[in-house]
């Protein structure tokens, strides 16, 4: 990889000092990030810098301005709070040279930086219920931080993001013009996700019937966007602020579900998919001991659907993606969005199966 762009990027912001070291970092599904040094040799200051992917994202700049006022809004909630060690419990941003939250280089690319939080780690895998229960804990503490955001609700980066109706119309359309010929191999997940048209079907009429309220809420929940101390493995921080919106907490619960309630891996198509129960039992009690007093009735009664409803979305954009010719979500290897889309979709039976059992967790928390 050339990695000049983003050298000459990491000097474009307010960092410690000289930038002394630049490297990749991580392994997101859209995004480029970097580790970068600055700063004094003696004292080095890490930092995690982002080349923003503008296909996905058509307004960086307005993207950058929400994270930027999240992660301020964040920090406020934490020091009301006197937390000590609040630059590892929300992200902090690093200024431009000219003071704005995003750096925009000569070839049109948007950069952003933010401090880099040490001692800390994702998980792709969720291994145990202890893990389960920080990640769950991270993202409902961020739920209630931000249910305080003052002003407007930040807009949707992606247009019709949670737009499950346009999700579906899109999976027919790139099924029906098969511009890479791969739907022959897809007939079964295109038929499965047909039948299981009917989740969507339930979040609308409770929209509709104004059982969900909208709130601000971080729309990417997953495992691997919650950041864990790697000593002691208490969940730190929510990372990845692009999709934060109006919406409902159907989404982020989901994405929590999705993500932590089984230990095969996001696109792994061949293990048997299992939902965990001690897993699913850790996410929905932490969630709910954190952020259950800020959620009405209808919210609680409807939480049931949302590991269902995400999986069955994540599955069909991996699917829509994979028919696409994997113009979305990056792909390390060929057939990967397809063995995505399985994974999900078996993981997404096994959820429906375990709607009664998550009932039954959701009125035990509630009832603690
Ligand atoms: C993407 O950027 P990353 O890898 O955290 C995607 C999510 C999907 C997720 C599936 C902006 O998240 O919506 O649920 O992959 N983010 C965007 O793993 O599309
Ligand atoms: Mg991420």
């Amino acid at each position: 990889m050339n990695f000049s762009p983003a050298v000459a990027a990491a000097r474009h912001f307010r960092m410690a000092g000289d930038v002394a070291t630049v490297q990749p970092l991580g392994a997101g599904h859209i995004h480029d990030s970097f580790l970068v040094t600055a700063g004094p040799e003696t004292g080095p200051v890490r930092y995690v810098l982002q080349r923003v992917n503008s296909a996905v994202l058509p307004d960086p700049a307005t993207v950058a301005e929400t994270v930027a006022r999240v992660a301020a809004h964040q920090h406020r909630v934490l020091a009301r709070a006197g937390c000590a060690d609040a630059h590892r419990r929300a992200l902090t941003v690093v200024e431009a040279d000219d003071g704005r939250p995003f750096h925009l280089d000569a070839e049109g690319r948007h950069w952003r930086a933010f401090l880099h939080i040490g001692g800390a780690r994702s998980h792709r895998r969720v291994e145990s219920p202890a893990l389960a229960a920080e990640v769950a804990r991270v993202a409902a503490r961020f739920l209630v931080e931000v249910a305080e955001l003052p002003g407007r609700p930040p807009p949707e980066a992606i247009p019709g993001f949670r737009d499950f109706r346009a999700r579906q119309a899109m999976l027919e359309e790139v099924a029906a013009a098969d511009a890479r010929g791969r739907r022959a191999e897809c007939g079964a997940e295109l038929d499965a996700l047909r039948s299981l048209g009917f989740l969507v079907d339930e979040l609308e009429r409770a929209r509709e019937a104004g059982l969900l309220p909208e709130r601000v809420v971080h729309n990417d929940a997953k495992a691997d966007n919650v950041l864990v101390d790697e000593v002691t493995g208490e969940g730190l921080c929510m990372v990845d602020l692009d999709t934060v919106a109006s919406g409902t907490v159907l989404f982020d619960v989901g994405d929590l579900v999705r993500s932590a309630t089984t230990t095969v891996a996001e696109d792994d198509a061949d293990a048997p998919t299992v939902v965990r129960r001690d897993h699913l039992q850790a996410v929905v009690s932490a969630y709910l001991t954190t952020a259950g007093p800020l959620l009405g009735p209808g919210e609680r009664a409807l939480l049931p659907l949302a590991g269902p409803l995400m999986t069955y979305e994540a599955a069909l954009r991996f699917l829509a993606d994979h028919l696409a010719g994997d113009a979305y979500f990056r792909v390390a290897r060929p057939g990967q969005n397809l063995d995505r889309a399985r994974a999900q979709l078996r993981l997404l039976h096994a959820l429906v199966d375990a709607r009664e059992a998550t009932a039954e967790l959701v009125a035990g928390a509630s009832a603690e």
